[in-house]
């Protein structure tokens, strides 16, 4: 472990970066300085299950939507670890004295996840990528620039779970990047991220690049331990062939002189992944600024009242405290209505055809006039006071849910548990799908989760269904 006077650099490792365009694993962080990086993001997430897949959700409070980009904007955990004055000496000792703080992003690969495929990083940002209207970087024409990323494993990143792969050498080279459908894409094997990344596009990207001209190296991580990368080094991650997450976060930097979403000068704010960024900004994490061309502050502009009511809002979100059924429940949804949008300007919603979407609607049309700090006090209050989640209660293992299925199949079909056949397709029990869906929603409150429709279908017999919700 580093200590602040020890934070150097072996000559080997600036050797290593300057051949092979990275460097690690590297021991910088305290157990406390990682487990607070950790907590946060367990804390400020949760798993849901998208078309038979586990997926890991965020949500960016200061864009106000799920991505697992940027959430350093709005929680000082993140932020402090990627400001770290040891991270960021190491930065400087690989060629770069002013540095900001620009972008961080979640990596999350749930057990049975795939790929995500051969890249470099410094070309996915500037024109050439996606929209030419809306780079994300715009270099200095006449720099030979330098940025870099560094990357945490805040799960152990073994080979068997898909952790960094890098072509050595290949920083010193730009690869054509080729316009593919979405299914082909670099992010397409990891739910979260393609969803992201993908945002509403029509199409995703691949790099022209065959691996097997290049010494390709796999770079395992234990938790807690950094990676640091120039974004030109060609890298990529296999599938998660084990039975855990592995959970990752990366940030990157650049120098001042680089220009961040310039679009929004032009006071466009909507970048290329359909994000809102009007409210982005960098950290100038070292050195100085002598340009003067990005939005740098020292933390969002959010005030106390705003982030009471987004720590709230999470609360709800990532499902730590109990909801009330009924009014009370249309309440609170219609207080977050009008704190986040003000007066309601929808259309007034059939009440015959739409019930539930009319209540909802007449709740949030009565608050018109609050203003929206005042809705987000509201807010904060009602959701004080509701009953907090045990969040250590731990999802049941395997066999106490197949003892569940055993027993619930036993009692629906009126025979004996013991004569139940774990390995038989729910089809064989002649479970229709009214029973299926019954089967799922009481399960489903069984486990306080909500579980997908198609459950049954894509793990069609009790040993395969608890297996994979147990994991
Ligand atoms: O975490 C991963 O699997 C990929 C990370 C990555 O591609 C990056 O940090 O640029």
């Amino acid at each position: 472990m580093l200590t602040q006077d020890q934070i150097k650099l072996t000559e080997g490792q600036i050797k290593h970066f300057a051949q092979k365009g990275w460097v690690g694993p590297l021991d910088v962080f305290l157990p406390s300085e990682f487990e607070a990086l950790k907590q946060c993001l367990e804390t400020h997430s949760s798993v849901k299950e998208v078309e038979g897949q586990q997926m890991m959700t965020f949500y960016n409070n200061i864009m106000n939507l799920n991505t697992s980009r940027d959430l350093h904007l709005f929680h000082k955990p993140i932020a402090n670890f990627f400001k770290n004055p040891k991270l960021v000496s190491l930065l400087n000792q690989l060629g770069e004295p002013n540095l900001l703080l620009w972008n961080t992003n979640v990596f999350c690969k749930m057990p049975g996840e795939g790929e995500i495929k051969w890249h470099q990083v410094y070309n996915s940002y500037d024109p050439s990528a996606y929209d030419p209207q809306k780079p994300a970087l715009l270099y200095p024409k006449d720099e030979n620039f330098l940025n870099l990323t560094v990357w945490v494993a805040i799960d152990d990143a073994t080979i068997e779970k898909g952790c960094l792969n890098f072509a050595n050498g290949t920083h010193e080279k730009k690869f054509r990047r080729l316009q593919v459908s979405p299914e082909e894409g670099m992010f397409a094997g990891v739910k979260n991220h393609k969803m992201v990344w993908q945002g509403r596009r029509q199409y995703s990207a691949v790099f022209d690049f065959n691996e097997n001209e290049w010494t390709v190296e796999a770079a395992p991580a234990k938790a807690g331990q950094v990676i640091i990368f120039t974004e030109r080094v060609m890298h990529c991650s296999r599938g998660n062939n084990s039975a855990q997450r592995r959970l990752g976060i990366n940030a990157r930097y650049v120098r001042p002189s680089v220009q961040i979403y310039p679009h929004r000068m032009q006071d466009d704010f909507i970048d290329e992944n359909f994000h809102n960024i009007k409210r982005h900004f960098s950290f100038l994490v070292s050195g100085c600024d002598d340009y003067g061309i990005n939005i740098v502050r020292e933390w969002n502009d959010l005030d106390d009242t705003e982030v009471e009511f987004h720590n709230m809002a999470n609360l709800v979100r990532f499902g730590h405290v109990k909801l009330p059924q009924g009014k009370q429940q249309i309440e609170i949804e219609s207080l977050y209505q009008q704190a986040m949008e003000g007066d309601c300007q929808q259309e007034e919603p059939d009440p015959i055809l739409q019930p539930r979407k009319y209540i909802q609607w007449q709740a949030w049309h009565q608050l018109k006039g609050t203003s929206r700090p005042e809705a987000m006090k509201q807010y904060s209050q009602l959701i004080a006071e509701l009953p907090p989640i045990d969040q250590q209660k731990k999802l049941p293992l395997d066999e106490e849910i197949k003892a569940w299925l055993v027993a619930y199949v036993a009692k629906l079909l009126k025979m004996e548990s013991h004569k139940v056949d774990c390995t038989l397709l729910f089809e064989r029990y002649a479970l229709g799908s009214a029973d299926s869906a019954i089967l799922t929603g009481e399960l489903g409150a069984w486990l306080e989760r909500d579980l997908s429709p198609t459950l049954l279908y894509n793990y069609p017999n009790i040993e395969t269904l608890a297996k994979h919700l147990a994991s």
